[in-house]
């Protein structure tokens, strides 16, 4: 009888450079998410993680940023990098092996141990899907890859969530995108650190690189990293001293022009991407991230961890009780959760 390697063994395995046993790993902490095995799996993994360089790469859809990190990856490869890439491709959720758009793309890549390609799947709640994709990280990382290349749409709190996990965010634009997207790239603009005008073959992207220098000229006092990193100031957040604004060393957010079919551009933009990672070193800045980023996952499990427990303890009565009390005006939402509280003298 087979037996199942239990997490240590697992995780060695996977730290060994073990293919079979990275591809369980990534599917336990897929799959299982909270349980037991996946749990047991990611601290066996945790000490051996923080070598790899994590790239985030993002944008609208459709601006070619599957495209794209395949032909970055190429580029890795041929310095002997190996690459790591995690993608939360919603128009291929499914497709297991051949994420990167179309088969032909990925005959460049497949068959090369230095690669490794997995495709989250967008079932769940989009914080699962978060949780997913920063575990999966977590366990390349731990496999040994030199850079990890992370793809996922820029739409909403998924492009908070990669500023967060990365240390270095592409943000991908194209030409020739609906007004829709228009809105959204503001948003977006404010996590790049290196932007790219991809689809370079089309003669209006001088003028969307053009659009996009105006927007970042124009754009407002850029917030604080510390909102940039963490989308919101709350909690544990709070107990880091606020830093003086102009403190912090200035990075100028350089705009870069791609063709990701031909990869006209990519050896340039590879090496953007270094120089970002050189300053990030330098100035401090990437233990700086790091900090903030241990501060703001301590307090997401903090707040999960006592949720958990409040609810364990609670009476599901007395939370209708207060809901009706609160639809009835009679008390503020602040007011019900205080009173939820003081009934629990357990969570001292
Ligand atoms: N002309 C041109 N087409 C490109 C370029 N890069 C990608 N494409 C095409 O654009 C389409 C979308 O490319 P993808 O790489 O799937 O784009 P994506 O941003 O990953 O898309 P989603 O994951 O759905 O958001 C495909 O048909 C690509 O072949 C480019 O540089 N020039
Ligand atoms: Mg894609």
């Amino acid at each position: 009888v087979r037996r199942m390697p239990d997490s240590a063994e697992l995780a060695a395995d996977v730290v060994a450079g073990g293919r079979r046993a990275l591809a369980r790993a990534i599917s336990i902490v897929e799959n299982a998410g909270v349980g037991p095995d996946a749990e047991n799996l990611l601290a066996a993994l945790f000490p051996h993680t923080g070598h790899a360089i994590l790239i985030g790469v993002t944008g609208a859809p459709g601006t070619g940023k599957s495209t794209l990190v395949n032909q970055i990856a190429l580029s890795l490869r041929r310095s002997d990098r190996s690459v790591g890439i995690v993608a939360v491709d919603p128009t291929s959720p499914f497709s297991g092996g051949a994420i990167l758009g179309d088969r032909i793309r990925m005959r460049d890549l497949s068959g090369d141990p230095g690669i490794f390609i997995r495709s989250m799947a967008t079932r769940g709640s989009l914080g699962g899907l978060a949780r997913a994709t920063s575990d999966a990280v977590l366990v390349l990382d731990a496999a040994g890859f030199d850079v990890v290349l992370i793809e996922t749409v820029g739409a909403g709190q998924a492009e908070v969530d990669i500023a967060r996990l990365a240390q270095t965010v592409l943000v991908v634009d194209a030409p020739g995108l609906g007004d829709d997207v228009q809105a959204v790239k503001a948003g977006i603009l404010e996590i790049a650190d290196v932007i790219v005008v991809n689809k370079a073959d089309d003669p209006r992207a001088d003028e969307t690189a053009r659009m996009l220098e105006a927007m970042l000229k124009l754009g407002q006092p850029a917030p604080s990293a510390d909102m940039r990193h963490h989308g919101r100031l709350m909690g544990l957040e709070t107990v880091q001293p606020a830093e003086p604004a102009g403190a912090r060393p200035h990075w100028d957010v350089p705009i870069h022009l791609t063709n990701a079919l031909t990869g006209e551009g990519v050896a340039e933009l590879v090496a953007q991407m270094a120089s970002h990672h050189d300053y990030l070193t330098k100035t401090g800045e990437l233990v700086r991230r790091a900090r903030a980023r241990a501060l703001a996952d301590l307090d997401a499990r903090l707040r999960e961890v006592l949720i958990a427990r409040l609810l364990e303890h609670i009476d599901r009565a007395e939370i209708h009780v207060l809901v009706d009390a609160i639809v009835a005006r009679e008390l503020m939402p602040r007011q019900a959760a205080m009173r939820l509280l003081e009934a629990q003298p357990t969570l001292d």
